[in-house]
């Protein structure tokens, strides 16, 4: 019997390629195939709303620029599409993904609402950046630590991430820590040997890293291990992705001589694809709260090598899933790199990396986000002052 009541709730996210907005979007189709209905409120179709479903809705935030404005202001017409959202649509809760601006804005909305007589709860999910990152820089902390503060309900990706969050904010709420997850329907090996036979076409061994490409990712050191890598077997390198860092990287390429065995395959839609015939991922970031994209590559069977930061040790396993070394250490992650690569080592490497995977499956992890929203409307059922 299903005891959990289907609500009526509003994702606020960003709509791009980032982790935040895949896992925000992810989440809404599994809610919505579970009966749930989801409207999703941000400034672009969501790039992994990929299919209709007849519990999913999408409201489009349009914000008029005006000369006055160098800078539109985003959050305010975010507050207001949500107030009108929640009004319409008659929504039981919102739940906003990465806390800049969207815990602020859907604090405003709330308020907007109490004053007309509606009340409506907000979960808070905090990602990474928005707070290893953003979110601590002064000229955002202030709105930040209130808003999360506000918060009905506030959850984080990891167990790390709640951790810094109460290190460098004045938290006084809560934070439930629900782990991202991974749709193994979607992400899974496939056989696609005619791709591989194309990109390595002498049996080569193919090593893939997909991110924004912005210098938390530390994409030089992708390269750099590549290139070690490169001079003790036949491989090749796979950039998927774009960001700011891309063109350093693909001239640092150059100047070492391995261009013709990098390939930069910008932003893609299917990197399931490719991860299906990857024998190696890379994921040398400073700084990675959960880190989604080495879960991506784990359900399509890739170990992978990555540093010991933020919450990737609650993710990989070390000598099981692939290696973790420290932030900058090129020289070791070369080193685990070349091991897991020895033809002994792959095949169980590859075995456990989807073992692991598993047990992210968003089956297991889908109840906890639907229990975790029954609690906070039940507490919310006797509305504060807030
Ligand atoms: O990785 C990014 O820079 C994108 C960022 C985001 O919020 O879109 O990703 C963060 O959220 C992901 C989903 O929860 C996590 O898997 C990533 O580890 C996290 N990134 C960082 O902490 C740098």
């Amino acid at each position: 019997m299903d005891l959990l009541k289907k609500i009526n709730i509003g994702i606020v996210c960003y709509p791009t390629f980032g982790g935040s907005g895949v896992v925000a979007t992810e989440l809404g189709k599994a809610l919505a195939k579970e009966g749930h209905k989801v409207h999703f409120i941000t400034y672009n179709q969501p790039s992994r709303l990929d299919f209709l479903n007849e519990n999913l809705f999408y409201h489009e935030v349009e914000f008029r620029s005006y000369p006055l404005f160098e800078y539109p202001p985003y959050e305010l017409a975010l507050a207001s599409k949500m107030v009108s959202v929640v009004k319409n649509e008659k929504l039981d809760l919102l739940h906003v993904h990465y806390a800049i601006p969207h815990a602020s804005a859907a604090y405003m909305a709330k308020q907007i609402l109490k004053s007309q007589g509606i009340y409506i709860p907000v979960v808070t999910t905090l990602h990474g950046t928005d707070i290893t990152l953003v979110g601590r820089d002064a000229s955002y902390e202030p709105v930040v630590t209130f808003s999360i503060n506000q918060s009905d309900g506030v959850t984080s990706v990891s167990r790390d991430l709640k951790k810094e969050t109460y290190e460098f904010f004045d938290i006084q709420k809560h934070i439930e820590v629900i782990p991202n997850f991974i749709d193994l329907e979607k992400f899974k090996k496939q056989k696609k040997d005619h791709f591989k036979k194309a990109i390595c076409p002498n049996g080569e061994m193919l090593i893939v890293h997909t991110s924004n490409f912005r210098k938390v990712k530390r994409v030089d050191d992708v390269i750099h291990i590549f290139g070690n890598l490169h001079k003790e077997i036949p491989s090749k390198l796979l950039m998927i992705g774009d960001g700011p860092e891309r063109n350093m990287v693909e001239q640092r390429s150059r100047e070492m001589g391995i261009s013709d065995d990098v390939r930069f395959l910008g932003k893609l839609e299917a990197v399931e694809e490719v991860l299906s015939v990857a024998d190696l991922f890379l994921m040398p970031s400073e700084k990675e709260s959960f880190g989604l994209a080495a879960l991506e590559a784990m359900a399509c069977e890739v170990p992978v090598i990555s540093t010991n930061t933020g919450g990737l040790p609650e993710l990989q396993v070390q000598g099981v899933t692939g290696f973790m070394s420290n932030v900058g250490d090129v020289e070791d992650m070369t080193r685990k790199a070349l091991f897991i690569l020895d033809k002994n080592n792959l095949p169980s490497f590859k075995i456990n990396a989807l073992k692991r995977a598993q047990e992210f499956d968003i089956t297991n992890i889908l109840p906890r986000y639907e229990t975790y929203y029954q609690q906070i409307l039940e507490l919310s059922a006797q509305p504060t002052t807030n």
